[in-house]
């Protein structure tokens, strides 16, 4: 199971998406500190909101396998600036939360989060769990884990340790 860590501005929709994640009914907990559980890291709207705190959010994204932007459908304005994804070394995935919000605009978040970086968007109603299957499937499928030899030759040929090795080199995962 790959390890999430959810960033997003206050009310996306990260505590309830580890809620719907678990299985569990949502009850609403107000996010005071970074907390880490077996499969999922959840943070403070407030880091991403704040330029001063923002750069701990870089930090905590080591502890994880995957760093995924949350925003909701009916976001009413971006926190994320356009290729954040170059100083996060982990796969960077959207989850677009509320999508069942009457004032959702999809088209418009997801472009947010292509400018961002990320490699997959998923769609998620943490409320009636729809699109949430779609998300376990994948945090399911575990990363390669690479000798230091493998991530070092990674490096040399400019790719991320979790991109393949293009056709032609002569090496695979
Ligand atoms: N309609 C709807 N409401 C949601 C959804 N996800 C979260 N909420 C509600 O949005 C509010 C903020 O959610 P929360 O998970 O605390 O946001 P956080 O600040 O990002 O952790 C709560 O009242 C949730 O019940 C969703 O997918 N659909
Ligand atoms: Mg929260």
């Amino acid at each position: 199971m790959k390890k999430l860590f959810l960033m997003g501005r206050s009310e996306a929709g990260k505590t309830s998406l580890t809620q719907a994640l678990k299985g569990e009914e949502l009850h609403y907990v107000k996010t005071q500190y970074t907390s880490s559980d077996d499969d999922t890291i959840d943070s403070p709207g407030e880091y991403a909101e704040s330029k001063r705190f923002s750069v701990g959010l870089a930090c905590f994204s080591f502890e994880a396998d995957v760093v995924a932007v949350v925003q909701a459908a009916d976001e009413p304005y971006n926190l994320f600036s356009p290729s954040l994804r170059s100083f996060i070394l982990r796969p960077l995935v959207g989850i677009i939360t509320k999508i069942d919000s009457p004032n959702a605009n999809i088209p418009m978040v997801r472009q947010w989060l292509i400018n961002a970086g990320c490699e997959r968007i998923f769609l998620v109603n943490n409320v009636t769990r729809e699109g949430i299957d779609e998300l376990v499937e994948y945090l399911e499928e575990d990363l390669p884990r690479l000798s230091m030899a493998q991530a070092k030759l990674k490096q040399s040929l400019g790719l991320s340790e979790w991109d393949p090795f293009p056709e032609g080199t002569g090496v695979s995962d």
